[in-house]
């Protein structure tokens, strides 16, 4: 069976192949198929709504079935923020280490014990044959840092997330670790059930 992951990142797209390593299916990225170019905005105000729009958009252009997710950091001591923002959090034009700083400025005044947060991470699956639409969800519950540690080799928000049950920020947690207790892993886990179902559907 054949399945588009929904990126543009080759890197997820690696990830995913790992991830998903029990399935019998063949994994293509967006650019594998010429579709490296279309790019679908995530307009939701929810990481269910903008997986699910990625999912249906994918699927229809290529015909495929087509796995897109969303995810997000949700800060408690900044009722959720960034959650579906976190990409383009305090603006289009910062970086990530800017985003990064900006975090733990606003999380300055906030002490150890309430400092909690998580990932989580929405997996939509569509069939275009069909219309069948299946979402999973992942969650890593942890807390944000008191400063960044930027010695491992993550992106995003990893050097200032640590993850619960450990004491070092997700960037210096082995990738097949990280896979395992992520998020995106969890949710990836959740999806396999749900693919083999979709794909018997074919
Ligand atoms: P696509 O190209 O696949 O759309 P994206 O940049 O929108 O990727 P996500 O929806 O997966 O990425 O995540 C949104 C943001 O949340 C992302 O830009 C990161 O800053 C952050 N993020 C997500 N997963 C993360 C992780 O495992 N570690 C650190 N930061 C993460």
């Amino acid at each position: 069976m054949e399945l588009l992951i929904a990126t543009g990142n080759p890197g997820k797209v690696r990830e995913y192949e790992e991830m998903l390593a029990t399935l019998p299916v063949k994994l293509f990225g967006l650019r594998d198929i010429g579709l490296g170019d279309m790019d679908v905005e995530e307009t939701g105000t929810t990481l269910e709504e903008n997986a699910r729009l990625k999912a249906q958009a994918y699927a229809q252009a290529s015909g495929m079935i087509a796995l897109a997710d969303d995810s997000g950091l949700f800060v408690d001591a900044l009722d959720g923020a960034p959650g579906v923002y976190s990409a383009r959090y305090g603006g289009y034009d910062l970086t990530m280490a800017d985003r990064r700083a900006l975090l733990l400025s606003q999380l300055q005044a906030i002490s150890v014990d309430a400092r909690s947060a998580r990932f989580r991470c929405v997996i939509a699956v569509a069939n275009p044959t069909n219309g069948e639409l299946q979402m999973a969800e992942g969650v890593c519950e942890g807390h944000i840092a008191q400063e960044e540690d930027n010695g491992g080799a993550g992106f995003g928000y990893d050097a200032i997330f640590i993850p619960a049950g450990y004491a070092q920020n997700f960037s210096h947690i082995p990738p097949a670790e990280k896979n395992r207790i992520s998020h995106r892993g969890r949710a990836a886990q959740a999806a396999v059930p749900l693919l083999q179902k979709l794909m018997n559907h074919t």
